[in-house]
Parts: C-alpha cells; structure tokens; sequence
C-alpha cells in the first residue's frame, strides 16, 4: 500500500506540473483555463512539499492582481488563451472600467473565501528555506491584510461584523442548495440575461454541471454588480443576493487567525488581527447560528433570515479555535446523522449535501458529492477539536477516492465514481498536502483500521 501512495503522490505532483501555466496553476487546463483565487491557496499549499519557490510564486501572482481597493479577484486570466475558452471572461467583467484593475493583468470582478492567509502559513510551518519563507511572508502580508480590511470595511453593509458574498460564485460551492431558494426568488426581467454560450459543457458532462437555468441566474446576478460599476457602497440598493455565510465566514476567521500568527513571524502587530478576529468569531455564533435548529445557517441580509438548508456549509465553523462546546456537540451530531454519515456499505465521507433530501444529487456540482478540498477543511477542524477517530475517516475517505477515481473534481460518495475534471488541480495538491501531514507516504497506510502510522 505504502508503493500506492507513493505512486499517487507522484501523480498529484504530475499533475500540477502539467497544469502550470508558467507562474501560476490552472484548476484544470480544459474546464477551468485560468488562475483561480482559492484554488490557488490550495494549490500552492500541496506544491510548497516538493517545490516552494513555484508555490510562493502562485500566491504572489494572484496577489499582483489584487485590486486597488483591496478586493482579491477570484479568476485572474491566462492572457494566452482566448474570450471564447471560458465563460464568462474577460470582456464580460470588463473589470478594467473600475480603474482597481492592477496595470498588466485582466480579472474578474467578484471574490473568493479568504483562505490564503491560512495556507501561506502553513507553507511557512513546512518550508525547508525558512529565511526565504518568512520574506515571502512579509512581502505578501500588506496583500492579506488589504484583502481582510477590504472585507470587513466594504462588504458589511448592515454591520453585522461578517461579510456578505454577493454571488454564489464567491462562497465556492456555487451551486450548492443553499442558493436555491434566493436564486428562484430572483425576478429577471425577460430579455435581460444577454445570449451567452456555456462554455464548460464542452468539457464536463451535462450531468455534473449546473443547469441551464442556474445558469441563467448566474449570469444575471454577475451583470448586475458589473453594471452597479462593483460599487460596494450601493450594495444595499443594487445587489438583489447579499449572503454571509458559514464557510466563507469560518475560512475568514481562520485566516485571520493565521494572520495574526504571520504578524509575529515577521515583527508586525498581531494586535488588530486579533481584536478582528474575536469580532468575527462573536458575529457568527451571533448572526448565523439557529438556537432552535442548533445549526449554523447562512444569513440573507436582505431579507434578515437565515437558509434552512443541510449543507455541508454548516460544519465549516469547525475551523474556529475556540468553538463553545455546544456547538461543537451539535456539528458532531450532524456530522455523524444519516444524511451526513449514509450507513451503506462503502460510502465515501463527507457528501456537500444531506443524502436524505428530495433534491439531493450524487452526481451534480455540489449538490452532494464529496469534494477534497471541503474533506481536507473539515480534517483540519475536526482534529484541532481533539476529534481523531472523524479526521482520521474523513483522511482516509479521501485518500481512498482518489486512488480508486484518480484526481477528479468531485466523487460519488456512495460508489466513489469521479465526476467533473479530471487531472483536477486541489485534489491533486491536497492529497499531498493531507499525506504529508500525516507523516509522509512511507508512513501512512490506507488499509488496515484506522488511518494507522506504520
Ligand atoms: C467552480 O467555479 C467556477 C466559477 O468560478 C465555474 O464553475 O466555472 C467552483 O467549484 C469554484 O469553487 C472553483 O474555484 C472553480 C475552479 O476550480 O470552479
């Protein structure tokens, strides 16, 4: 087994050698030809095990691309591959209007969770050139902390101390259940979405995508920040989804947690990234946790309520250090339920989606398959719990789908099947990341009960 692994790490690091486009990494270089925000937190952070010089520059590229404003872009584009590639690209953003855009590079024009305070620290706990590692900390802290003022002064319009997605795009489970509800409450006008082709139905099966409709609402929700000129001061009056959410809040807050932690390596004050940090951790427990359902819920701050759904973003707050022990009760319930936790025979932990809804999808983009990088967030949060015995099978679930599957986007957590990508960049750099943390390859064994240390 030990040969296994040491044959799907090779993979992994294979793959992301093939998908880097020269200072940065594609998610996939058929679905997704360009360089992503979070993916690329997640990638630089399996890629800094082999290479450290090639995942510093990953980050340091999506952060050259940072907005005068703050604003992290999630899709930095590949200059060297056209309009008609991806949709939507570059011309529909038409981000360079704001006059934000840094000189040189083309963008999009909304954002993704802050996880790359996190992952720059945990290239730094890692790295072989530690003198090396801790300039590149310093040279990307004044980005992170542009990026985290950006969040906390721009998009709290009700000052609620967390801030708001406004689009699914930004949460990264974009066409997760929990958006259902405020994406059929959208009113589009007829004749407003503009024609567009689905570009990505050219590389993934119809099944695994988002359907047309969604897409539609997408689009349309996309148009209308661009044509409010991204001003976040009218989001109140403009945006028609205004969401803060569990998972992109939690992320928050464990990023800003890390930058705290990256103030002290390199001689800054950690003091106001904690003081934040305690703010936000107040505003979840305050804003997005239901007493009733003992769940923690997105919020609609425009309508003031809460999104009943079971999702897989609820489990997300395990990432908070301090997490009250009631809370922390309630997720491991949930977590180990049915709906979570489907007792068939060779089921594949952990599914985005309840498997007990109507509306469940073991297949579909978020609507319940198992994905690596939600698995490795949870792993991180179940074991800073003390929570061995679950991170272990959660590490274990993962591992395992990608020997049997390969790095697909997203797996079947009933039979394991991939779906979606294939040569998927997060997959590949968290299953090294994941094998790493546990000891190195030579170390880990897949069989055997539970994720033993030979
Ligand atoms: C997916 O999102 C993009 C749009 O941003 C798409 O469907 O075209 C999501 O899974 C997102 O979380 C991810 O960052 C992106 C690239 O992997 O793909």
């Amino acid at each position: 087994m030990e040969t296994t692994l040491t044959t799907l790490l090779g993979s992994a690091r294979d793959i992301l050698h093939v998908n880097w486009l020269g200072a940065s990494t594609a998610p996939s270089r058929t679905l997704y030809p360009h360089q992503w925000s979070w993916d690329s937190a997640f990638i630089a952070l399996g890629r800094s095990w082999h290479d450290q010089r090639r995942a510093e520059q990953e980050l340091e590229t999506l952060f050259a691309a940072q907005w005068s404003n703050g604003m992290l872009p999630h899709i930095v584009f590949n200059l060297d591959v056209s309009e008609a590639e991806y949709f939507p690209g570059p011309g529909f953003w038409d981000a360079r209007r704001t006059g934000r855009v840094p000189r040189g590079t083309a963008t999009s024009g909304i954002t993704q969770p802050p996880i790359h305070a996190r992952a720059a620290l945990d290239m730094h706990r890692h790295a072989r050139d530690v003198d090396a590692s801790r300039a590149f900390l310093a040279r990307l802290y004044p980005g992170l902390r542009a990026q985290h003022e950006y969040l906390a002064r721009d998009r709290d319009p009700t000052g609620i101390g967390l801030p708001v997605i406004v689009h699914p795009w930004e949460s990264g489970l974009d066409n997760s259940p929990v958006w259902d509800r405020d994406l059929r409450d959208l009113r589009i006008p007829p004749g407003t979405v503009p024609a567009y082709r689905r570009r990505d139905l050219q590389h993934a099966d119809p099944a695994d995508r988002p359907t047309d409709e969604v897409y539609d609402a997408f689009v349309y929700l996309a148009m209308r920040y661009r044509d409010s000129g991204y001003d976040d001061r009218r989001l109140l009056d403009t945006a028609p989804f205004a969401i803060a959410g569990p998972l992109f809040c939690a992320i928050y807050l464990w990023s800003t947690d890390a930058l705290a932690e990256i103030a002290r390596i390199i001689g800054a004050d950690p003091g106001p990234h904690e003081d934040a940090a305690a703010r936000i951790r107040e505003a979840m427990l305050r804003e997005l946790w239901d007493p009733e359902a003992r769940r923690f819920y997105p919020r609609d701050i425009l309508t003031g309520h809460l999104e009943p759904e079971e999702t897989i973003v609820s489990f997300a707050p395990l990432l908070d250090a301090d997490l009250p022990a009631e809370h922390l009760a309630a997720i491991l319930e949930d977590l180990r339920s049915v709906c979570f936790h489907p007792e068939a025979d060779g089921h594949f932990v952990v599914p985005t989606f309840s498997t007990r809804s109507p509306v469940f999808d073991r297949r579909r983009y978020w609507r319940g398959p198992v994905w690596i990088n939600t698995n490795w967030l949870l792993w991180h949060g179940l074991k800073q719990h003390g929570y061995e015995a679950e991170a272990e099978e959660i590490a274990r679930a993962s591992l395992a789908l990608v020997a049997r599957s390969g790095f697909r986007e997203y797996f079947d957590p009933f039979d394991g099947a991939g779906y979606g990508a294939s040569g998927f960049s997060w997959s590949a750099a968290l299953t090294i990341d994941l094998v790493e943390q546990l000891g190195g390859a030579e170390h880990v064994r897949l069989d055997g009960n539970p994720m033993a240390h030979a």
